[in-house]
């Protein structure tokens, strides 16, 4: 089985690790093996992946948080982040802490989606679509 490495992005607090800890925490699926996440690392607000880890990845998960507008106005600059080094891989924006409600605004601040670029929200604390990135991403890499 081929494996699929994804890059995780997203600013900081919007539960990457939270995230990454709660898949692991799952009774793991075959399917889901064959993922290899590589998260950007805490607190760097743009800091991003380095390009090599860019590079060498399948496609790249960026993340926001619902109820803070100002990490879905960061997605763009995310996208454009990855999208320097990863012109046509897929990307799938993740809208974490669904739990916490919708901010009213949000329409207004995310970016228009892209070809290869698809929207899911999810909540960590709830379990809440939490392994459907990953099914989006093996559907669309298959
Ligand atoms: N309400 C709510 N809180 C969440 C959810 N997921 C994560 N959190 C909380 O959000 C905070 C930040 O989570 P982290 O997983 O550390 O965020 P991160 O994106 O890894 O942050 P950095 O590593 O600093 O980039 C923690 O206090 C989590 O408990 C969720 O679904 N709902
Ligand atoms: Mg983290």
């Amino acid at each position: 089985m081929s494996t699929y490495k994804v890059c995780l992005i997203g600013d900081s607090g919007v539960g990457k690790t939270s995230w990454l800890n709660r898949l692991m925490g799952e009774e793991i699926e075959s399917m889901y093996r064959q993922f290899e996440v590589v998260e950007s690392k805490e607190k760097e607000k743009f800091g991003g992946l380095r390009v090599d880890e860019y590079r060498d990845s399948d496609c790249c998960i960026i993340m926001y948080d619902v109820s803070k507008l100002l990490t879905a106005r960061n997605i763009s600059c995310w996208i454009r982040d990855y999208r320097n080094t990863c012109p046509n891989n897929p990307i799938i924006i993740v809208g974490n802490k669904l739990d916490l409600g919708v901010s009213k605004f949000e329409k207004r601040k995310l970016p228009i989606l892209g070809k290869n670029e698809t929207l899911v929200r999810i909540s960590v604390i709830k379990g809440i679509n939490i392994k459907l990135p990953l099914t989006l991403i093996s559907n669309t890499l298959r």
